[in-house]
């Protein structure tokens, strides 16, 4: 049994395989990469729920694969939850991590501790090429620093420090954020979704 992921991101297909992998459930998980010549769908879904089905439904019909997408961002309670599914370009340009950071940061400006709540967001769709579809959504609440601290991750970890931590994501190692990160829970919350559809 097959499942492909529709990323680009190496780092993601690994956990997810680790997830399945740990869960037994014999399917094999590959990255979008596998099959070139898929165009990128426009993500023009107003939610992350939205846009991650969005991503599955386009590359399961393609391929002809049951698909996993993810959506994700940081919602900032003060900012009314942008930016959101603008994470990757607030700044403008897609996947310029340090100036998006440095905007928001800049934003919010020296905004007291009490009011930077914020928190990560993910769904992750799974679809068939039937056209079935499932998707689990997975938060990591926390606040946000007034500089950035730490070298791990990615996007706007180094700001982001979970509830009941000392640390900003960026300072644990990938395994102590998987355990709690939107993501993780996201992805750990599709396996009993697979067993249903695949199994
Ligand atoms: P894809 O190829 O999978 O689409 P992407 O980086 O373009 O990867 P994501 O949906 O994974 O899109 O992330 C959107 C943005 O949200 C990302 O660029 C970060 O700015 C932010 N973000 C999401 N998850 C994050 C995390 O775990 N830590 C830090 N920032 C995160």
């Amino acid at each position: 049994k097959r499942l492909i992921l529709a990323t680009r991101n190496a780092g993601k297909v690994t956990e997810l395989r680790a997830i399945l992998e740990a869960a037994g459930l014999g399917v094999e998980l590959v990255g979008a990469d596998a099959y070139p010549g898929i165009p990128d769908v426009k993500e023009t879904g107003v939610t992350f729920a939205e846009n991650a089905l969005l991503k599955a439904h386009a590359l399961a019909r393609a391929t002809g694969i049951p698909a996993v997408a993810d959506d994700s961002g940081l919602c900032v309670d003060v900012l009314n939850g942008a930016p959101g599914i603008f994470s990757a370009r607030w700044a403008g340009t897609h996947g310029d991590d340090r100036a998006n950071l440095d905007l928001l940061l800049a934003q919010l400006g020296d905004i007291a501790e009490e009011h930077r709540g914020a928190h990560f967001a993910c769904a992750a769709a799974l679809a068939l090429p039937d056209g079935t579809e499932r998707v689990i959504e997975g938060r990591l609440e926390g606040t946000l620093r007034h500089t950035p601290s730490g070298t791990g991750g990615f996007g706007y970890d180094p700001i982001l420090q979970p509830l009941g931590e000392t640390r900003t994501c960026a300072e644990m190692t990938a395994e102590e954020k998987n355990a709690i990160s939107h993501r993780g829970k996201a992805f750990r919350g599709l396996v009993p979704v697979v067993r249903e559809l695949l199994g």
